[in-house]
This record gives structure tokens, C-alpha cells and sequence, in this order.
């Protein structure tokens, strides 16, 4: 534990984690180079995502929220009053904010893998609903993740908050293996709150991912600085771009930095070789149609309760519960 205030303190794990950059280097030195999507959230990648929520473009986040609002009082219920919600990637915590404010909450644990970002928003939280005690976890949940056992057995009943289709950021198998790992750390009567995006025209996936103020590029490139800083590594962001498609075969987005010239990188010990046009890839998005997120999720263990989404059904929102 590093901080405590009087409602809020912070428990930093990502300590115990600080093999997280090996991965980096074995999938830059793969045949197909590609780099885990966690590494575009430092304290920038997380300031930069912010902005993309903001987009005109980027239709996800302001359709869940719109979501959550017309139906906030039916979520409350089935999240229940008195009780805990665990919020996966809390980043900005601005839709955590909606079901704090109903004052039935007890407690909110976040957990984040940028810690500053996290202690931020965890204090500014902690000031704003003082009868909610906050626990930030710093944490990479892609990994095993546990969570303190007496922060577990302490609370009545717990929903976990999965907003923004951050499922959608995983492999299928993957998503399946993070949904019953969700379940397994939930007992019998908790629940799962998640937002997932909905298949919809390729143009407008396209769209979203290729905003015209290129905000998403500088989210995309930013990851190259966060490995320079954090690994010593040599990326010129000049020899890279951005490059994102809708795969309709595959019903993801593919976002990629293109090495722009033939180029060798080094990284500590390593030397890596681009081919001019070789990509990496740093970012899938999963898009889901309803029934098929419905499947993925009883198939890790869940029983739907419920499924909100707007009037084009451009996302959807799921609260599922574990017998
Ligand atoms: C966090 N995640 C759900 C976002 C997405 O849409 O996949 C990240 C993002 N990447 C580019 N724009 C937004």
C-alpha cells in the first residue's frame, strides 16, 4: 500500500509485475510484430484516450453514456444498494461517476495500470463522494489478477463495471478466459456491468479509428515514446504511422504502426530489423453483435440479465449476474 487518505488509499501490485516489458521485446523480435495494447496507457496514452472519447467520431463512449442515463435507475437496482463496485481500466472514471452520484454505493475499488492517472482520479473521487471509501489498485489485469481477500470478503455484494468495450480489446479466447475470470473472483448473486460495441457499417468503424484531428495517431505513435522512456529504446516516431481498418472477416478493427523506411530499432541488447511497410500490430478491437457477446458470456459462466442499447444499436450495455 503507498497512500492512504481518510476514504481512499491506493494498493500498487504492478510492483510485482516488472516482467511486463519482456513481453514488449518477444512480440517486437516475433515474425509478425505486434505490441500488447496496454502498453498505450502511460499517464499521455491515458490523457490522449480521454481526448478520444471527446471525438465526434469516436460514437462508443458518449452512446454508453447516453445509455447508462436513460436507464440509470434500473442499473442501480441490479447493482444494488450498499454495495462494491471493482471497475477494470477506470482511466478517467467519468462513468463511474453516474452511479456514485445515486449515493447507494459503498464502495469503489478501480483498477488501472497507469498509476499516476489512477491516484489522480482516485483522490479527486474520494473528495467528491466523501462517504464512499475509493481503493485503487494498481494493477495489469491482463494478468492473473488478486485482489486483496479481505477487500473481497468485506463487501456485501459486488458488481464489477467493464464499461467501454475494453472486451473488445482481447482475442476472442482471451475475452472468453478474462469473462470467467471475472466470474471465479465473483460469488454467487455479483455482478458483471459491461459495455461492448456492437458490429455496425465499416465506414463508421473506420471513421473512429482515423479521426481528422489525428488524435487517435498520437495515441497509436505514443506508445513508441512510452517504450523509448521506459526501455531505452531508439523509435523515431518520424519513421512510423498510423494505420487503422475495419477487418470485416475477422469483425475487428486493426490498428498498426508502419515503419516507413527499412529501419533497424534497438531496444537494450536487441537490434530490430523493419522491413520498409512492415507493421506493427498494436491494437485489435472486437466488435460483437448482441447475441454473440450474449453466447460469449454464458459460455464463461454468466446468466444475462439484462441488455440496454441505443435507438441505432451502435452499442450495447449488459448487466449479468453468477448463480
Ligand atoms: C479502450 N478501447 C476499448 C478503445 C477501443 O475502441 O478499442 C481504445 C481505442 N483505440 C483507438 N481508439 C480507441
Amino acid at each position: 500500500m503507498i497512500k492512504t487518505l481518510s476514504n481512499m488509499r491506493i494498493i500498487d501490485q504492478l510492483q510485482e509485475q516488472n516482467n511486463r516489458f519482456d513481453e514488449a521485446i518477444e512480440s517486437l523480435t516475433a515474425t509478425k510484430k505486434s505490441l500488447q495494447p496496454k502498453f498505450l496507457y502511460d499517464k499521455y496514452g491515458s490523457i490522449l484516450f480521454e481526448q478520444i472519447t471527446q471525438l465526434e467520431e469516436y460514437y462508443p463512449t458518449r452512446t454508453e453514456l447516453s445509455i447508462m442515463e436513460r436507464s440509470l435507475d434500473e442499473i442501480l437496482r441490479y447493482i444494488g444498494s450498499g454495495s462494491t463496485v471493482i471497475e477494470f481500466g477506470s482511466g478517467a472514471s467519468r462513468k463511474i461517476r453516474m452511479l456514485l452520484e445515486s449515493g447507494t454505493i459503498h464502495e469503489y475499488i478501480p483498477i488501472d495500470i497507469s498509476k499516476s492517472f489512477l491516484m489522480e482520479s482516485s483522490e479527486q473521487l474520494s473528495i467528491d463522494y466523501p462517504a464512499i471509501q475509493v481503493t485503487g489498485i494498481v494493477a495489469d489485469y491482463t494478468n492473473e489478477l488478486n485482489l486483496p481477500k479481505e477487500l473481497m470478503d468485506a463487501a456485501k455484494k459486488k458488481t464489477v463495471f467493464f464499461p467501454g468495450s475494453t472486451i473488445g480489446n482481447f482475442e476472442k479466447k482471451e475475452a472468453h478466459n478474462f469473462l470467467s475470470m471475472i466470474a471465479a473472483l465473483l460469488s454467487s448473486g455479483d455482478g458483471l456491468l459491461i459495455g461492448v460495441d456492437v458490429k455496425k457499417a465499416p465506414r463508421i468503424l473506420h471513421n473512429a479509428y482515423n479521426d481528422k484531428e489525428g488524435i487517435t495517431a498520437k495515441f497509436n505513435l505514443n506508445l513508441l515514446t512510452h517504450l523509448n522512456r521506459e526501455l531505452g529504446a531508439d523509435f523515431n516516431l518520424n519513421q512510423f504511422e498510423h494505420y487503422a481498418f475495419y477487418n470485416a472477416e475477422l469483425g475487428r478493427v486493426e490498428m498498426h504502426l508502419v515503419s516507413m523506411e527499412e529501419q533497424v530499432v534497438t531496444i537494450g541488447n536487441e537490434s530490430i530489423l523493419f522491413n520498409n511497410h512492415e507493421t506493427i500490430h498494436t491494437e485489435n478491437s472486437y466488435k460483437y453483435s448482441i447475441s454473440e457477446f450474449q453466447q460469449l458470456a454464458s459460455g464463461a459462466g454468466f446468466v444475462l440479465e439484462k441488455t440496454w442499447t441505443d435507438p441505432k444499436e451502435l452499442f450495447s450495455l449488459h448487466y449479468l449476474s453468477v448463480l
